[in-house]
């Protein structure tokens, strides 16, 4: 049988199959081959034997939390408390694209700005829409549940944006912490847990923050060009043209046309290192 492992504690594989949990042990093999299963891994196990057989080829596998096989994820972007910020949200957009995640961004906090404040952002956030992301609001509960539907999904986002909140509303069940309670408690910010994928609306979610000590270590500069996936809209007339100095640059001219969003070419010069304040 073919399922995913949901859980992993210490060496049993809480293995999830047709809307059941199978605790199951690794055979040897896997240690020999160095390859050790994760939360999300598509397995073959046998039902009987409570044992998994086969690791199946990940899409994409995250260090931190350790987690594979990531369909989506829910880019929980605050307006106020924190502040909206481009930079973080073109940072997740293109640390999943690099991670082959489908980002999907989702608001909060609309609640607290005035119409006139709110304006300005809805016409930013046309633009993403129109470079191909889904932009969806928290409180756009059905939506979200039908996005959910048979994927894997995780929430990432700023501590205090709303993801926890969030996951308790598609799911009151849960009833996850909400606010900053683990520095109420003094225990920092980084209290290790287990990691748990949870089933919702024939999907998957995993309810950790997740991702947010992502960076772009590791990936070259014409890979983080390719994740600001406008770009190659717009063929530029220079081969591996980086869109940074040169003279007749197409890219650099739709940023001047305002086809191609300004904050989104500064980001871009941020992340490969040529931004202003940038050494
Ligand atoms: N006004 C407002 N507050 C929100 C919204 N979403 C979450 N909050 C509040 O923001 C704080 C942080 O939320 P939480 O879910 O813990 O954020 P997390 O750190 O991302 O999990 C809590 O006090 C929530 O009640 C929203 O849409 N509007
Ligand atoms: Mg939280
Ligand atoms: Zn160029």
């Amino acid at each position: 049988m073919k399922g995913q492992i949901v859980k992993i504690i210490s060496d049993l594989h809480f293995v999830s199959f047709e809307n059941e949990i199978y605790p199951c042990k690794c055979r040897g093999i896997f240690r020999k081959e160095h390859i050790l299963p994760v939360v999300g891994d598509y397995v073959l196990f046998n039902k009987e034997e409570k044992c998994i057989t086969e690791i199946l080829p990940r899409k994409n596998y995250f260090l931190r939390p350790k987690v594979s096989n990531i369909d989506q994820a829910f880019l929980i972007t605050s307006l106020r408390l924190p502040d909206f910020s481009l930079n973080l949200l073109d940072k997740f957009i293109s640390l999943m694209e690099l991670h082959h995640v489908k980002p999907i961004i989702c608001i909060t906090k609309k609640d607290l700005l005035t119409n006139d404040e709110f304006e300005n952002i809805r016409k930013i956030l046309s633009y993403y829409e129109k470079i191909g992301y889904q932009v969806v609001y928290n409180t756009d509960i059905t939506t979200i549940l039908e996005l959910l539907k048979n994927k894997t999904s995780v929430f990432t986002g700023q501590t205090g944006a709303g993801k926890s909140s969030l996951l308790n509303r598609l799911n009151p069940g849960w009833d996850l912490e909400v606010g900053d309670v683990s520095l109420a408690l003094g225990r920092g910010k980084h209290t290790t847990r287990v990691v748990e994928l949870f089933e919702i609306n024939g999907g998957k979610v995993m309810d950790t923050p997740g991702f947010s000590a992502l960076e772009f270590d590791g990936y070259s500069k014409e890979q983080i060009r390719d994740s600001f996936v406008e770009f190659s809209m717009y063929p530029c007339i220079y081969k591996d043209c980086m869109h940074t100095k040169e003279g007749e640059c197409v890219v650099k001219e739709e940023v001047l046309k305002n086809n191609i969003l300004e904050s989104r070419y500064l980001n871009y010069l941020d992340f490969i290192g040529e931004g202003k304040h940038e050494s």
